[in-house]
């Protein structure tokens, strides 16, 4: 494997000529059904439509250089197979594997790397025998009753992506199951999660691979408290995830814990126990199996060195073109499913965590654009909101879109001769339609420049399988497009540093020396804002 910078690949400076030109979306015959048909991929159960971008053959064709010679699926192997793909030449690092793939890579008999998978397939056999006991009646509350709420506390990667496929899957629980999600420091926010619930018939799942994100163990103690204060036991209520040999694996403290291990990044971890407990309690433990089933069949697929028979290396290439080559500089992503309203969230860490990055694998500064802006919302609140930046504002947004042909519940209304889900479906199309053709009209304020660029995901329906597959559709995505900027798209010395500063100030404000909390002696700027905020 060899680690060539983005500015050194010989596409590039051919990407960068083409992109003087690039193809017109208002062009009379832009979305034609010739285009239409030839601008198609499908991965898995989805299919990507793309002839709204700003692409043709040749464009398409410099692109699948471009993935050829950062040697992207090879690195993608190479990554799945063990090899320490989160470094830095040259400099410290984290200077590990990156092995979220083993967690799904648990349906062959010869799994790409046998001793990570060896070690999921452990976990979940643990999982599977809990799941049974809360099944069976052998894990009960106090009285004697069914637990039928689980409280995750976690952030960031040990919340997001989790949480996402929750709200995704709902629809599946089992009956009498479902899940809360405590993340923020901010104490409204367990206090509202609280509201209402009977404590007795609660489990609650501390995930914290570190063991020492302050956020959590503030918020696990709140727990420990209201569960004190309403004459529980809270080591009865508490189970938790963390890494091996961590301080939150302690069984005076909980009814049981599950692992995770350092070659999984935070923000990759769903398909992990970090994911995997809260997803089997609602949906039982076949549900969360058929997301790993769908995420491993993507990452078997995306193998494919062909970008347009692999829909993640070709999300990832049209990603490129737009930020790299015609500089869009975000990409909002917009599912046509309520379902997927926290799924931009989670890729909003995913992606941004992973490629937000300013220094090469090589160990300088990037002298190229790294990761975009991702964001969204679910569509058609959407449209009825930001959407008029997108179709008339000055920055161009590329879009991808995410929507499926059946809804979840066929809970349907006829109105005006078309369900709801049909509604839903035409809207997407009509704005990837618009965005890219525009309007033209007399009145300067009436007329839409088009030429804005989008892709439609779509597939069948969302099930615990689709879902699956859509995640490592972009999680794969992520990965790809790291190779390419020749960038660590694994390690996160950001959201490090938020951790250090907030420690730094809070040892300064703190009654007492907690635990491991070092005192530091602030700087003028930290003094001076403690005092202005009314903290010191
Ligand atoms: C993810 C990040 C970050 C992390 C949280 C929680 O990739 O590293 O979001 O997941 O800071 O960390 P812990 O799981 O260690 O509590």
């Amino acid at each position: 494997m060899e680690f060539k910078d983005f500015a050194e690949l010989q596409s590039v400076s051919t990407l960068r000529q083409l992109a003087k030109n690039p193809y017109s979306l208002i062009r009379k015959d832009a979305l034609s059904p010739r285009r239409i048909s030839r601008y198609r991929c499908s991965t898995c159960g989805f299919d990507a439509l793309y002839a709204a971008q700003q692409i043709d053959d040749q464009v398409l064709e410099v692109l699948q250089k471009l993935a050829d010679e950062a040697e992207v699926t090879e690195k993608f192997r190479a990554m799945k197979s063990g090899a320490v793909l989160n470094f830095i030449t040259g400099h410290e690092s984290e200077n590990r594997q990156v092995l979220h793939t083993a967690c799904r890579d648990i349906f062959s008999d010869s799994p790409l790397e046998p001793e990570a998978t060896a070690q999921a397939k452990e976990q979940l056999a643990r999982l599977k025998s809990f799941l049974a006991d809360l099944d069976n009646g052998t894990l009960v509350n106090e009285h004697g009753q069914s637990f039928t709420t689980m409280i995750q506390i976690g952030i960031g990667g040990s919340d997001l992506g989790p949480r996402a496929l929750y709200h995704a899957l709902k629809r599946y629980r089992l009956p009498g199951r479902n899940a809360r999600f405590i993340a923020n420091v901010d104490p409204d926010d367990a206090a509202e999660v609280l509201v209402g619930l009977d404590l007795s018939r609660v489990l609650v799942n501390v995930v914290s691979k570190s063991g020492t994100t302050l956020e959590t163990l503030t918020n696990e103690e709140l727990m420990r408290q209201a569960f004190s204060a309403a004459g529980l036991n809270p080591a009865q209520h508490m189970i938790s995830v963390t890494g091996a040999g961590s301080p939150m694996e302690n069984p005076a403290k909980y009814v049981t814990s599950f692992n995770m291990y350092d070659y999984i990044g935070g923000r990759y971890s769903v398909t992990s126990m970090v994911g995997g407990v809260i997803l089997g309690f609602a949906l039982g433990y076949e549900g969360f199996v058929e997301v790993l089933r769908g995420t491993n069949a993507v990452d078997v697929a995306a193998e494919e060195p062909l970008l347009k028979k692999n829909i993640p290396l070709l999300m990832a290439l049209l990603g490129i073109w737009n930020h790299n080559f015609l500089g869009r500089a975000t990409l909002a992503v917009l599912p046509y499913s309520q379902a997927l309203v926290w799924f931009p969230a989670h890729l909003q860490q995913c992606d941004m965590e992973s490629n937000g990055k300013s220094v090469s694998r090589l160990g300088g500064a990037v002298r190229w654009q790294t990761g975009p802006v991702v964001w969204g919302e679910p569509g058609t609140n959407g449209q009825h909101a930001f959407y008029q930046l997108l179709h008339q504002g000055t920055e161009i947004v590329p879009v991808e879109f995410i929507g499926f042909r059946k809804s979840q519940y066929d809970n349907e209304v006829m109105v005006k001769g078309t369900t709801s889900q049909q509604k839903l479906l035409a809207n997407m199309i009509a704005q990837s339609l618009t965005l890219a053709s525009g309007r033209q009209h007399d009145n300067p304020n009436k007329s839409f420049p088009g030429n804005r660029p989008s892709t439609l995901l779509v597939a069948e329906q969302l099930t615990p399988y689709a879902m699956g597959t859509l995640l490592a559709i972009y999680e794969n995505k992520i990965a790809f497009q790291g190779f390419c900027w020749n960038i660590n798209s694994f390690d996160q010395e950001g959201v490090q540093l938020g951790k250090i500063m907030a420690s730094r100030i809070l040892s300064e404000i703190s009654s007492e020396n907690i635990g491991n909390m070092e005192k530091f002696s602030l700087d003028a700027p930290e003094i001076s804002l403690l005092e202005a905020v009314g903290l010191r």
